[in-house]
């Protein structure tokens, strides 16, 4: 089986200094849970940039969740600040840690469909990038 081809395409901005590489998000069980979305933003600029929002017309509420687990072995999440992205540097959005989390799902994440979803970065470059949605129990694009 082969992947969506997207999710082995980069995707960057205009001037190509925002690369965002490996986007991917698992499909959901309809829309009465949060979905999540993954993914790697690399900044091939000269300046540091934070990723400081996202949009999609898949969620009535989208924003950056970070996962943190205590010293009890207790995962939870919350609300991520602005995610500072060095010059050269790259974030990942992966199970675990930094997600985006898609609350009030306007449509259920069907394996093999796309959605697009729009990073918002803190120069005011707006990324809009497609993300293909894997199977339910994905954990990554590498299966
Ligand atoms: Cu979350």
């Amino acid at each position: 089986m082969g992947l969506p081809l997207a999710a082995s395409a980069q995707q960057m901005s205009e001037d190509a200094s925002i690369v965002v590489e490996k986007p991917w998000a698992r499909a959901s069980l309809g829309t009465s849970r949060p979905g999540g979305a993954y993914l790697t933003v690399r900044n091939e600029g000269s300046e540091s940039i934070s990723l400081i929002g996202l949009r999609t017309d898949i969620s009535g509420m989208a924003s950056i969740h970070e996962t943190s687990t205590n010293s009890d072995g207790v995962s939870s999440m919350a609300p991520a600040d602005d995610i500072m992205i060095p010059a050269g540097g790259m974030i990942a959005l992966e199970p675990g840690g930094y997600h985006a989390m898609l609350m009030q799902l306007q449509s259920p994440l069907v394996e093999g469909e796309t959605f697009s979803l729009t990073l918002l970065f803190s120069d005011g470059t707006e990324l809009e990038i497609t993300v293909p949605v894997l199977g339910i129990g994905a954990r990554g694009p590498e299966g």
